[in-house]
């Protein structure tokens, strides 16, 4: 190896690779910024303009797009005539491409950007340095991450200035990547401009793109293999992918999938609130005056379930809390917590060496999600992902109706609105009962809603009488309601819209229950 070019706009790590790069003797060729930095750091490099014989243009709009660099990047060193035609024209091979682009994203992803300014930052020298190398990788090395220098430099010193065929391999696969992603970024820019025009909600080629972040151990099962990626240009707030781990063994495929599910449903309350998941159904919510409180009644709502479950609330868990999580006969898998007071986080550190326990930051409510923007949800089918609109829907208060002769009690109004906060959650066909600002029952996931309000009365047990129950889709049949009755329900709120409703909201009459229709059904599948 004997030349690099090197033109990053990250200049981050750049001084202390240069160095070493020139330690072991390989000369550098530099572009305007990144020569400046270099320079002041006592390098000597040689200016782009030495290698094309060319000022760099138009605010630096071409600067490394010339047959000059190009030549050098892309000659096949196996190839006499390629080596010939350089020597004729006085061009220099150039044996390693160290880039990183223009700040496309970070661009775009200010409030007040307009379109020229997220033009200029749309790079296309850099992406056309890249891809030569990364074509070129039998003889020409491509470094488009700097988490990477330390590497390169190591494998460099160990080896006499030479980068083994699988490092060049990798290094060009990581290149097209990253280049295939900067375009993805700006099509999908360019899709949401159009958007704003046509006002269509999914534009023709509006792109998920995903970035692997580490190997699972294995997937829903051990013999599965698996792997974690994170959707690039999401929406960027407090979620499962960004929360960062304080303790613990290494999350699981099942464990990202259920603490998803539990951060996803305690983000719906602004009051106090705990949730308990497993297999990604709620066993235990409640909201409370304070998070004891509310983890104790959440815990009450099925502790049979709650053992291995997965827990996340919504306020700053204190030693109260965590004292009360970590009571005998209890164990966790998973907790999430915007944040942990100190001598908290030392009680659950202390009572379990393995359960995860993620920091999330302050959770932003479904109506604080940033509007601008789809928030996606995937779901996998084979050969390909479901896209649709994250369901972040809660109530319509002008939909929301009455429509029994039996009217609510104020009680019975704020367990529903509870309810039907949970049943989103919950696999359909799903049936929740709550009371006293508590979940006591739940049916989820059946073929037929009659089985989830009976699986949701057995697990309320006792509690059932004077709880309200809530149903994510209509009752096509009174069989539901009739249960309901007899077990003590009081209230149901669920959408309406079967063309049995007559049939149903009679039921309720009959047996002095109070049903409330939304207008709206939560189907989770
Ligand atoms: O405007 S460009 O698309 N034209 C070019 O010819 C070119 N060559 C490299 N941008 C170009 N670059 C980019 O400049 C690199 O990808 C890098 O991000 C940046 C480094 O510029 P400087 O060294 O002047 O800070």
């Amino acid at each position: 190896m004997k030349r690099a070019l090197i033109s990053v706009s990250n200049k981050e790590g750049i001084v202390e690779f240069a160095k070493g790069l020139k330690e072991l003797g390989i000369e550098i060729i530099s572009t305007g910024g990144t020569a400046k930095i270099l320079e002041e750091a006592g390098l000597k490099i040689i200016q782009i303009s030495e290698i094309t014989r060319f000022p760099e243009m138009m605010d630096g709009r071409v600067k490394t797009l010339h047959p000059n660099v190009h030549g050098g990047i892309l000659a096949r060193r196996s190839n006499p005539n390629d080596l010939k035609e350089l020597a004729e024209l006085g061009i220099e091979t150039i044996d390693l491409v160290v880039v990183n682009l223009y700040p496309f994203a970070e661009t775009i992803a200010k409030d007040d950007v307009d379109l020229d300014e997220a033009l200029e930052n749309i790079d296309i020298g850099g992406p056309t340095l890249i891809r030569a190398a990364a074509k070129n990788f039998k003889d020409v090395a491509v470094v488009v991450d700097q988490a990477d220098y330390p590497i390169i430099l190591e494998e460099l010193r160990s080896s006499g200035g030479e980068l083994s065929f699988k490092t060049r391999l990798k290094l060009a696969g990581k290149a097209f990547n990253h280049t295939a992603n900067y375009d993805a970024m700006i099509d999908n820019y360019f899709m949401g401009l159009l958007k704003k025009e046509t006002e269509e909600m999914f534009p023709e080629r509006m792109q998920i793109r995903l970035e692997k972040v580490m190997d699972l151990r294995y997937g829903e099962n051990p013999h599965q293999k698996a792997a974690f990626y994170r959707e690039i240009g999401a929406p960027a707030f407090n979620s499962v992918s960004t929360a960062k781990q304080l303790h613990g063994k290494e999350l699981s495929f099942n464990n990202l999938n259920d603490a998803n599910g539990a951060l996803e449903l305690v983000r719906e309350f602004i009051e106090p609130a705990a949730v308990i998941i497993k297999h990604a159904n709620p066993c235990g919510a409640a909201v409370a005056e304070n998070l004891a409180e509310a983890y104790k009644k959440a815990y009450e709502g099925d502790p049979v379930s709650a053992y291995g479950s997965i827990v996340a609330v919504n306020r700053p868990i204190d030693l109260t809390t965590a004292k009360a999580m970590t009571g005998k006969d209890k164990f966790i898998e998973v907790i999430l917590a915007p944040s942990y007071e100190p001598e908290a986080l030392t009680v659950l550190k202390e009572r379990w060496k393995n359960v995860r326990i993620l920091e999330v930051g302050k959770l932003l409510t479904y109506p604080e999600l940033p509007a601008s923007l789809p928030i996606f949800d995937l779901k996998r089918i084979q050969g390909g992902l479901l896209v649709q609109e994250l369901d972040r829907e809660d109530l319509i208060e002008e939909e929301l109706k009455v429509v029994t002769s039996v009217q609510p009690e104020k009680k019975e109004l704020s367990d529903l609105r509870l309810a039907w906060k949970i049943v989103k959650h919950v696999k359909s066909n799903a049936i929740v009962l709550v009371k006293d600002g508590a979940l006591v029952g739940v049916g989820a996931g059946q073929m037929s809603r009659v089985d989830a309000m009976e699986i949701a009365i057995n697990k309320a047990g006792e509690r059932a009488k004077g709880a309200v129950a809530a149903s994510d889709a209509f009752f096509p049949f009174r069989d539901g309601i009739d249960l309901a009755a007899k077990a003590g329900v009081r209230a149901i709120i669920q959408p309406g819209g079967s063309i049995r409703d007559e049939e149903v909201i009679a039921a309720c009459n009959e047996h002095g229950i109070a049903m409330l229709f939304t207008g709206m059904r939560h189907f989770k599948h």
